[in-house]
């Protein structure tokens, strides 16, 4: 239950300052009002397939298993689930995650040949006495559990990876999701394909719940055997009924690092409004290391148990999608770097 007194706590807070004033999160119907987020442009029609469940009362985890199946079926796609681009091997290795309201988690690691990881991250959660299965457990687990394997190396992924075969040193790119990146001439260039783009999705049901999910193929030509912060929870992915939630996109190993996404809900409990808690994140990765946080991107998204949410992202370029009752947006976030 949403606890008005923590709230109460935090307008104490506010006034004492720690909210920022400057940027404050957008306003949305209060807790118990259906409301859906996600990362990316293509969040939008995955909160669309989200709605469908949360818009009739449908529980938060339905609603968003079932949003981040649409990019995952997506062969366009080419950073989550089928027609993600392979690892350097050229392997579709596919990292997913899922909380519930009573912290409830499940994950997959390294999972090939499945068109959808989130189902069976969930299923790990609700069939097993475990969090996390990788690799080949995880595969005969699925397959033991009904899911199809498939081919998920679509001919477009894999001529995009053939392209950077010819050039690669065969090292994982640097990704930056604001510029494009030509595979072909290992640089940035006009016209090449973005380099990642995992979907996180937040939600609260119509009774305050919070559930997250959060899916990828992650970084492109990654070494074999590669995870990253996407399936592991506390780092791409975070829920906590009392607070909020938050998840994460970019560079995976950064995130990791600071444990972003419970970094970020925690933030929100210390009081910060949602993109303070996103800034305060992202400030934590450049601080570490200036330099490089030129070059790379990273971007949180949060949102708080009363319906108010937030980003931020060191690059320009990141953009989340919102839906609820009163709306069904695409945002820019703010970002480190102009
Ligand atoms: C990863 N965080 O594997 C993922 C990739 C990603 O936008 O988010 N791309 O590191």
């Amino acid at each position: 239950m949403f606890n008005r007194r923590k709230f109460l706590g935090s307008s104490l807070l506010a006034s004492s300052g720690l909210f920022l004033r400057t940027s404050p999160a957008k306003i949305l119907p209060q807790a118990g009002s259906p409301l859906v987020i996600s990362t990316w442009d293509f969040g939008k029609a995955a909160n669309q397939a989200a709605w469908e469940i949360l818009g009739k009362n449908g529980r938060a985890l339905d609603a968003v298993e079932a949003g981040v199946m649409v990019p995952e079926a997506d062969p366009n796609n080419h950073s989550v689930g089928y027609g993600g681009l392979p690892d350097r091997d050229g392997h579709v290795t596919l990292d997913a995650c899922i909380m519930d309201e009573k912290s409830n988690c499940g994950s997959v690691m390294c999972l090939e040949f499945i068109v959808h990881p989130i189902s069976v991250a969930r299923m790990v959660m609700e069939k097993t006495p475990h969090v996390v299965l990788t690799g080949e457990g995880a595969l005969e687990f699925a397959l033991a559990n009904g899911f199809k394997k498939e081919n998920l190396l679509t001919p477009e992924s894999e001529k995009i990876w053939r392209e950077w075969l010819k050039n690669s040193k065969y090292e994982p790119v640097i990704n930056i999701e604001n510029k494009k990146y030509s595979f072909a001439e290992n640089q940035m260039a006009p016209g090449g394909p973005f380099n990642h783009d995992t979907i996180g999705m937040l939600a609260m049901d119509s009774r305050g719940d919070l559930c997250g999910a959060c899916t990828t193929s992650g970084m492109a030509f990654k070494m074999h055997g590669r995870v990253g912060d996407s399936p592991i929870i506390g780092a791409g992915l975070f829920v906590d009924n009392e607070i909020g939630s938050a998840t994460s996109t970019g560079v995976g190993e950064e995130v990791i690092r600071i444990v972003g996404s419970h970094l970020v809900v925690e933030f929100m409990r210390q009081g910060f409004e949602p993109r303070e808690a996103c800034r305060r994140a992202v400030e934590r990765i450049v601080k570490r290391d200036p330099k490089k946080a030129m070059d790379l991107q990273v971007g949180f998204l949060a949102m708080r148990k009363d319906g108010r949410y937030g980003a931020f992202c060191i690059q320009k370029g990141f953009t989340y999608a919102v839906h609820s009752n009163t709306e069904d947006k695409i945002y820019q976030s703010e970002s480190w770097f102009s």
